[in-house]
């Protein structure tokens, strides 16, 4: 057998299954051999560390286009080096149809933003927003057998939302073509109408958005979802999942036998609506304006218990990022009208991992493995990466994060690589961090800074698992 070109020594391994001491061998960029006494032309020692797949965030907004122009803080470059800082080596991003184009011209226009400047790898989810019947009979058809094999569908926003009939027949089309459905769950009718009625009463602060974005429109929209889906027969992700109420929802469809996934993300478990008051319900709570909003902490608890207990298959970092200074935000004459006009979304590619791993693992409130299953392994399986992604076996993409679950240190704007100019978790405290990231055997991120060179591809990706 010839020769390893890197062996990763000494580290304890860590999959959703298993923790064991191991080396890992690596060989053109493959998982090799994993065993005792391993030796290669190169060597990293692992000692001390703990050595798991690398991480796959499954939601992320990249250089994604906005309905009043406002432009993303990150785009392919920066996103991918800030989560390949963060411990990841695999992000999937979104291709957005706006209405009225054609669906292949996004994703080819959404390729060329790509190209060369993906420090992790990337794979393409879809976002229908018009489905003609040119886009039902044969854009998305075509593109789902071509790779992309999920997208997603918004039940809110004026330039988003599908009605129930459109719904329907995309959620017809993802059955006959077994395309993963990702739903973003918020009554849209409901919204608009608490929008109204909080403008007029005067309640214009960015908090308010956390009140126009009820719970209640959440729980509401996930149920006519699931509904929509059972109708079809048809596996679905119900995807940020924000709080107890819509969180039931999919636990009665899952005691029914329904396929229905979820999601969630750090800003459920490490945010209230109550950090949208900013300092005195000023503009500074627009730093976690985010759809759906963080909760309360019953909220917060009940979410933690669906980490637990295998009710959300997920834990993606939902990364939608805007300036706060500059036009997106702050600096926007129309968002400090009302609420209603800041930008939805906040960053968090980098800070997911170390969030989960410090609350969750360092707090003992999830096992490690169910760690690397939220993080890495279920995104695999659910987006049809798995076995090349998520796993650490032979055969296997040598794609790894080393952590140091003893390293504390605060999340720091100043430390992370994004192009955000704030973090929404600024000071948390953090104890366990990811020290070395290696995308196909190539390291990629040491102690939090990205290597130059941008070795990510495109994946083009099977049928979830969910359609087995
Ligand atoms: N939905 C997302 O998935 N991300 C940011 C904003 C939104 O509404
Ligand atoms: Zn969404
Ligand atoms: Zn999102």
């Amino acid at each position: 057998m010839s020769t390893l070109d890197l062996v990763i020594a000494g580290g304890t391994v860590v999959t959703a299954a298993d923790s064991y001491a191991a080396d890992v061998g690596i060989r053109n960029g493959r998982i090799a051999q994993i065993g005792e006494g391993l030796t290669g032309s190169d060597r990293i020692d692992a000692t001390g560390l703990l050595v798991l797949p690398g991480g796959i965030d499954a939601h992320v907004h990249l250089d994604q286009a906005t309905s009043d122009g406002t432009v993303m803080a990150d785009d392919f470059a920066s996103g991918t080096r800030s989560a390949a800082a963060g411990g990841n080596t695999t992000v999937l991003p979104f291709a957005l149809q706006i209405k009225g184009q054609s669906l292949r011209a996004c994703v080819e226009d959404y390729h060329r933003k790509a190209e060369g400047n993906c420090h992790t790898d990337v794979s393409f989810h879809l976002i229908v927003t018009d489905p003609t019947p040119q886009v039902l009979g044969q854009e998305l058809p075509a593109l789902v057998r071509d790779g992309y094999t999920s997208f997603k569908v918004f039940m809110t926003y004026d330039d988003l939302v599908l009605q129930d009939a459109q719904l329907l027949d995309l959620f017809e089309v993802a059955r006959r073509e077994r395309a993963l459905v990702m739903v973003h769950a918020e009554g849209h009718d409901a919204i608009k109408h608490l929008t109204r009625r909080l403008e007029t009463e005067g309640r214009t602060a960015p908090y308010y958005h956390s009140q126009a974005h009820a719970q209640i429109a959440e729980r509401e929209a996930t149920h006519r979802a699931i509904s929509h889906a059972q109708l079809m027969d048809l596996p679905i992700v119900i995807v940020h999942v924000s709080g107890r109420e819509p969180m039931e929802q999919i636990q009665w469809a899952r005691a029914r036998g329904m396929k229905v996934h979820a999601e969630t993300c750090p800003q459920y478990i490490s945010l209230t609506a109550d950090d949208l008051r900013g300092l005195n319900m000023d503009f500074d709570g627009a730093r976690y304006v985010c759809s759906p909003p963080p909760r309360d902490a019953d909220s917060q608890a009940a979410i933690w218990q669906g980490l637990r207990d295998g009710t959300f298959d997920l834990f993606s970092s939902d990364h939608c990022p805007f300036r706060f200074e500059g036009p997106g935000s702050k600096d926007n004459p129309r968002a400090r009208t009302s609420f209603r006009w800041v930008p939805n979304g906040i960053p968090g590619v980098e800070t997911r991992l170390p969030i989960l791993f410090s609350e969750g693992v360092s707090k003992n409130r999830i096992s490690l493995q169910r760690f690397v299953a939220l993080t890495s392994t279920n995104p695999a399986r659910l987006y049809g990466l798995y076995p090349q992604k998520g796993s650490i076996a032979i055969g296997a993409d040598a794609d790894l994060s080393l952590w140091d679950p003893n390293l504390i240190q605060p999340i720091r704007q100043q430390s992370l690589n994004h192009g955000c100019d704030y973090t929404p978790y600024e000071g948390m405290e953090i104890t366990g961090w990811p020290v070395r990231t290696l995308l196909r055997g190539r390291t990629i991120a040491r102690m939090g800074k990205p290597v130059k060179e941008a070795s990510g591809r495109h994946l083009s990706r099977q049928a979830s698992e969910a359609f087995a």
